[in-house]
């Protein structure tokens, strides 16, 4: 539930607040030994009365490669067995990342996503149908432990199998739907194709994968409800980290626990507000494994000023995407998101596509996998014209028939693949372009 003693503190109080809990996590890193303790002592700190929040830019980062080095378990802050739970993400760029909760940890986390729940307009008695997966990946049960922290009634669908998720989404008429975005299009269209009555559902919490707001009219076009992002990843807890309210104008970063700054990617240097940067996220309540200023890769901007929904935390944009993910064609920077915004704000193709990046010659070149609306016709001339005129992308665009562009089922979106050599990635890709 809206919680206005945390949710609507004074930026005084909070920074306050803060302060008081990062020296409490300086005193444990420094404590634990390990490397964020450490760096901590090289940079001359050392107790947490020592800093203020303003010497935070000044402190160490902490980075995958630090959490990798330490696999499993070298960076926990607590003994091993006060670990109550391990997740982690799946490592489709390499190795697994694997995090650790103690008890505490783990009700920390569900009062995050029940906050994330309840800034959807859940409240107990809601019926939530979460679509993430359960496993090692934490949407599904954050968002599960979370639904029952708030006191709401949680279906636990996982993903897949989606002709029954739409038939328990008819039955048992649940008010949210909780997966992500790419999966909440597909569920739509599957309610759509059954004709099955999805009207009950009242508000969305997609997250998990970058989404442009073309993205979220595609959803609410395709089924009845309101669509908000949720952004969290499991380094730093999981799921709840931040998430939209109805004003859908912006995630409020639960920044009691998780203090978030952007930096520069390239010097490390704080950005000025409003411009996109790197998040850092630095997690003072966290025990088990406890972050000093991670570097998520991810890009976004941070905006302080009162929500109309009487939030004072501050505000992320939507995460444009990951400096990692960042393409480079032909000399020109750009994220997979920032396609997504022309292709599906052009309304010529559906929802779904795929960049392929074809790296066969001396040249990358992009190619752009979409279904137009009309079959082909004039769609991919024009959208490739749209595309170097928005973004100044070159870029081919390839008309697929309707259905053919690869959909996930289960876990994140595939939106980026790579074409080193042989049969093309998606079949059909290197046929003639049906015209334009
Ligand atoms: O994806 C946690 C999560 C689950 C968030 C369910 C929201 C809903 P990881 O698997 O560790 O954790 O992946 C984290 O996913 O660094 C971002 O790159 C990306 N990501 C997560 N949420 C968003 C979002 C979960 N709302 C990585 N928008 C992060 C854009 C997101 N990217």
């Amino acid at each position: 539930m809206f919680d206005p003693k945390a949710e609507a503190m004074s930026r005084d109080e909070r920074a306050a607040l803060q302060r008081h809990r990062l020296w409490g996590l300086i005193d444990r890193l420094l404590a634990a030994g390990g490397v964020q303790g450490e760096r901590l002592r090289e940079a001359g700190v050392e107790r947490g009365a020592d800093v203020t929040l303003a010497d935070l830019p000044r402190l160490p980062f902490t980075t995958k490669q630090d959490l990798w080095d330490a696999y499993p378990f070298g960076m926990l802050a607590v003994p091993r067995d006060q670990i109550a739970a391990v997740h982690g993400s799946s490592g489709t760029r390499g190795r697994p990342t694997l995090v650790a909760y103690t008890r505490a940890d783990l009700e920390l986390w569900a009062a995050m996503c029940a906050r994330s729940l309840a800034c959807a307009g859940a409240g107990p008695g809601s019926l939530v149908h979460n679509a993430y997966g359960y496993g090692l990946f934490t949407g599904g049960l954050g968002i599960h432990q979370g639904a029952v922290a708030l006191g709401a009634t949680v279906v636990p669908m996982s993903g897949g199998m989606t002709e029954r998720q739409v038939r328990m989404i008819a039955d048992l008429r649940p008010d949210i739907l909780t997966c992500t975005p790419a999966y909440a299009l597909r569920l739509g269209e599957a309610a759509a194709e059954a004709g099955v009555d999805v009207s009950s559902l009242r508000a969305g919490v997609f997250g998990a994968e970058p989404w442009s707001e073309e993205m979220r009219a595609a959803i609410e076009n395709v089924l009845p409800l309101k669509a908000v992002d949720i952004y969290g990843l499991s380094e730093v807890i999981g799921p709840g980290v931040a998430t939209e309210c109805l004003e859908q104008n912006g995630l409020h970063v639960n920044e009691d626990h998780f203090i978030v700054e952007t930096i520069d990617p390239e010097t490390g240097e704080p950005c000025p507000e409003g411009r996109p940067g790197e998040l850092v996220f630095t997690t003072p309540t966290k025990q088990a494994l406890p972050l000093l200023r991670y570097r998520t890769g991810d890009v976004a901007s941070l905006t302080h000023g009162d929500c109309d929904c009487g939030r004072t935390l501050v505000r992320m944009s939507k995460v444009m995407g990951r400096v990692d993910d960042m393409l480079v064609i032909r000399g020109v920077n750009v994220f997979p998101s920032e396609v997504e915004r022309v292709l599906l704000g052009s309304g010529l193709v559906g929802p779904h596509y795929q960049l392929v990046v074809d790296r066969r010659g001396p040249q990358v070149r992009l190619i752009v996998a979409c279904e137009p609306l009309d079959g082909g016709g004039e769609a991919p001339a024009e959208l490739a014209r749209r595309l170097r005129a928005e973004i100044g992308v070159t870029a081919e665009v390839r008309a697929l028939p309707a259905g053919t562009v690869p959909r996930v089922e289960v876990g994140k979106a595939v939106r980026v693949v790579s074409w080193e050599s042989g049969e093309p990635p998606i079949p059909g890709l290197d046929r003639p372009v049906a015209a334009g």
